[in-house]
């Protein structure tokens, strides 16, 4: 059977390597191209696109959603679901997950990839059951992980899982490239023989595994895995596309997919990366530090940005050590958007307080308490009784369970200023962010032009220099005068 291919190149590769810029306008001319690839999927939504279109790019998600399905005709769209984190950083309550997940459907998405933190399949649920109501593909999703509490017998156990929560196909998802050759051949063999649904693999580069690990996992039996055409691959994002297509090429494998066809795509998207420089991350090539900390390349930026804003970039060494600590102590989570930053944060913190725990987030404190889910393994308890108030509860259910509904309030506030449901959604997930868009909608602006957010951006870059602002997610992980004027002005519209 030959291998499907999933193109990343309208969400992850250019996540991974523009900090999740571009713009619609640069993705409408080339989908009849891409139309006529025959890729199993496109993946063009997720979080941080969903995130980025409201806050810096002035465009409605929703929008962009329904004009890529207009184009994309014959093939498949794809996402990437948070599980109850929706595209968002926290849990929300049901009602607000199953309206996303139904509009969604209805704007033109099909499959969805839905994950979990902390693989705690209850965190799916919902979403799971919205989609297949709603008639969407689900593809359940298992976060690979380097912990001692996560082996391919784990994996098989998830899947099994999922496949019984309905999923109609299973993706293993290596979110920071720490997925090495033979482990993957190891994973998606126990998967092949313990699953009937077809299987897919999402890797990344950055540590320089990604290409052979998909060899290994096509020769397990993978059905699909994720690449990126040419010229918006390798780095941090997915291996090339037309790579993999001619090294299957003759082989029981073979993708049918046509070389020269590619090549035009990649053409088109080399000029647009060309737009879009200043957006690049600074680093290049293979991170081979992952192979040693095994941390995903935007935590550690995030750890450095903070320890720079507090004068303490000497103290990293420490705070590199600490990580592994605070993670056995939250009980192995997976280190994916948003525990990568709660155990990052929560590493500087413990280093710069000189005691641990003395300080936490309100992330952690939630954390201990259930309210992210079980974690892979059970938490220090010295340390939950140290951080959680004594009159708090600790839960063991379900966490949304704890979520009173929050649609109408939504709605209610955000008044006359949403024009559609979708609107309602965006303000639900997004509440600044997406009033400043409506806002700025209805005061009947156009689409930033991407000239004077650069004018604006090379202006503010000197007073940013020293300032170092969130990332949006985990990938971005350079420092531009582009990307500091978008974070600024996110930072701005909070
Ligand atoms: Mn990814």
């Amino acid at each position: 059977m030959g291998i499907k291919i999933t193109d990343t190149v309208l969400r992850d590769s250019h996540q991974s390597l523009l900090a999740t810029r571009m713009r619609t306008e640069d993705m409408l001319p080339i989908c009849e191209a891409l139309d006529e690839i025959g890729y199993y999927s496109l993946e063009v939504w997720g979080g941080a696109t969903f995130d980025t279109c409201l806050r810096f790019l002035h465009e409605d998600p929703w929008q962009r959603l329904r004009q890529l399905k207009t184009c994309l005709k014959k093939t498949p769209t794809q996402m990437l679901l948070r599980g109850q984190n929706a595209v968002g950083y926290r849990h929300y309550a049901d009602d607000v997950v199953i309206a996303f997940c139904e509009k969604a459907v209805e704007n033109g998405m099909d499959i969805f990839r839905i994950f979990d933190a902390v693989n705690d399949v209850r965190n799916l649920e919902t979403a799971m059951r919205a989609v297949k109501r709603a008639g969407g593909h689900v593809q359940g999703t298992i976060c690979y992980t380097v912990s001692p509490v996560f082996d391919a017998e784990v994996a098989v156990q998830m899947g099994r899982e999922l496949v019984q929560m309905g999923a109609d196909t299973v993706c293993l998802k290596d979110m920071a490239g720490l997925l090495d050759p033979f482990t993957a051949g190891e994973i998606i063999g126990k998967l092949r023989q313990a699953l009937d649904v077809p299987l897919q693999l999402h890797s990344h580069c950055t540590s320089g595994f990604a290409d052979m690990a998909y060899i290994k996992a096509i020769e397990a039996g993978v059905d699909i895995v994720d690449t990126a055409i040419s010229t918006l691959s390798h780095g941090t994002s997915q291996p090339p596309t037309e790579t993999l297509v001619a090294t299957l090429r003759g082989t029981k494998w073979d993708t049918g997919l046509d070389l020269n066809k590619l090549t035009q795509i990649a053409d088109y998207f080399a000029g647009v990366r060309r737009k879009y420089e200043a957006f690049e991350s600074d680093s290049f090539g293979v991170d081979a530090g992952v192979l040693i900390h095994q941390m995903p390349g935007g935590m550690i930026s995030n750890m450095v940005n903070q320890l720079r804003e507090q004068n303490a970039l000497d103290r990293l060494d420490e705070v590199l050590a600490e990580m592994p600590r605070v993670r056995k102590d939250m009980g192995y989570p997976p280190l994916v958007t948003p525990t990568s930053q709660i155990v990052g944060t929560q590493a500087v913190m413990n280093v710069l307080a000189g005691e641990p725990y003395k300080r936490v987030t309100r992330e952690v404190r939630q954390y201990f308490q259930g309210f992210y889910g079980h974690a892979p393994a059970p938490v220090n308890e010295e340390v939950q009784h140290k951080v959680v108030d004594h009159d708090q509860p600790i839960i063991t259910d379900r966490p949304a369970d704890h979520i009173p509904p929050e649609l109408e309030k939504a709605r209610a506030e955000i008044g006359e200023l949403a024009r559609s449901e979708e609107d309602v959604i965006s303000y639900a997930l997004f509440p600044q962010p997406a009033r400043d868009f409506f806002t700025w909608r209805n005061a009947g602006a156009e689409p930033e032009p991407q000239m004077v957010a650069a004018v604006a951006a090379a202006l503010a870059a000197e007073a940013e220099k020293t300032r170092p602002a969130p990332a949006v997610d985990g990938h971005a992980n350079g420092r531009s005068a582009w990307k500091l004027a978008g974070r600024q002005r996110g930072v701005r519209a909070r």
